[in-house]
């Protein structure tokens, strides 16, 4: 596909809940890893794709990130829209079910345990009353968002925020994590009503961070925009880091990782995956030859840390930009869950076209 070309909507649908799966299937064996670099990533990623056997291609698993968007994604289409009972049971009885360890969150899985355990009047109730009542920041969050942001596609952004803080505050109730949700929702419904090519990345920057100080000063009251020196703490002053450094060549891993992180928290791994998605946009070096869908996930894995969730994060932004032609076959059809990925996408993509 020529890079200046742009994918249909349909393929952008597809490209984005593909381009999650991906991201979550390739991430996965890197995830907290101590030492990953790109080298790594790409003999991983030519193994995937020599492919001379079949017998050897073992299938590569999702994770949490991907049952439970799975799980968004059937709700939503069963009951055209956001229903919390129905969903929180979908979260429960996918997580129970399930025969291989999808790797969920130390906490999250609570949750799960108090909506099966108790009769529940609120299922909001659980997820607020961890961490001693702030309830967690972690990324589980943003992991699974992007289907809220194709359901919204023809909405705005505060029909967007509506829908994303409902799911997220199912099982994350801290203003950081249903922030950092929001975030990555905002950047794949940009990203995907985005019809300018080349990309237009500071004006995508610019409504990303626009957005994010009117919701943190609506959250946490005014603050000063200058950055404390040791850590930034709020998602629009890493949104200005990232700026900062796409205008830079010489960014470093560890400079990008202490300053954007790339842990299980929301604030520590949604602005990296953004900048991920936005650094590939631009050639890399080391990985000649690959477009920017495969470079997005090859680069957000190398960044090392949370690699699933970040590659997620990143590939659904990527995919809801570039379209399914940009995910390779071979990269798509050893994943697990590829089918049901298409099939929700469709889905997605005939309930917006006639709402
Ligand atoms: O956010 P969550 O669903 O985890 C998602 C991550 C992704 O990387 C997945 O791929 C999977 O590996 O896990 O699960 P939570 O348990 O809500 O949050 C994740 C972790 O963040 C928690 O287990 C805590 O270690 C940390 N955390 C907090 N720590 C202190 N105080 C989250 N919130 C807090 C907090 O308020
Ligand atoms: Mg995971
Ligand atoms: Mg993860």
């Amino acid at each position: 596909m020529a890079e200046s070309q742009l994918a249909s909507l349909a393929s952008r649908f597809r490209g984005c809940l593909i381009g999650a799966l991906v991201g979550d299937c390739f991430g996965e064996p890197f995830e907290f890893l101590g030492r990953v670099t790109l080298e790594s990533v790409k003999t991983f990623v030519h193994h995937v794709e020599a492919d001379k056997s079949k017998k050897d291609t073992k299938i590569l698993h999702y994770t949490d990130d991907t049952e439970m968007r799975l799980s968004i994604e059937a709700s939503l289409l069963k009951h055209k829209g956001f229903n919390a009972e129905d969903m929180a049971n979908r979260f429960a009885k996918e997580y129970f079910a399930s025969k291989i360890d999808r790797n969920y969150g130390a906490h999250v899985t609570k949750i799960f345990s108090d909506w099966s355990s108790k009769h529940m009047e609120d299922v909001f109730l659980p997820a607020s009353q961890q961490f001693n009542g702030t309830g967690s920041y972690g990324n589980g969050g943003g992991m699974r968002i992007a289907p809220a942001a194709l359901f919204m596609y023809k909405e705005n952004s505060h029909k967007l925020k509506e829908l994303s803080d409902k799911i997220t505050r199912l099982t994350h109730t801290h203003k950081l994590g249903i922030l950092g949700a929001y975030l990555q929702a905002l950047a794949v419904h940009l990203a995907l009503n985005t019809a300018e090519s080349p990309f237009p990345t500071d004006k995508f920057l610019q409504e990303l961070t626009e957005s994010m100080i009117y919701h943190e000063e609506e959250t946490f009251g005014k603050y000063s925009q200058k950055p404390p020196s040791d850590s930034l703490k709020l998602y629009s002053q890493k949104l200005n880091a990232i700026k900062e450094f796409l205008a830079r060549s010489d960014v470093e891993k560890k400079e990008l990782v202490k300053t954007l992180g790339h842990d299980v928290t929301a604030l520590g791994s949604i602005p990296i995956s953004i900048y991920a998605f936005l650094r590939a946009l631009s050639e890399i070096n080391g990985l000649e030859g690959r477009n920017p869908y495969e470079r997005t996930i090859m680069y957000a894995i190398s960044l090392g840390g949370d690699t699933d969730t970040i590659a997620t994060m990143a590939g659904a932004i990527a995919g809801a930009y570039w379209g399914e032609e940009a995910i390779p076959q071979k990269w798509q059809k050893n994943c697990e869950g590829l089918s049901v990925t298409q099939k929700h996408a469709d889905n997605l993509y005939d309930y917006v076209k006639k709402h």
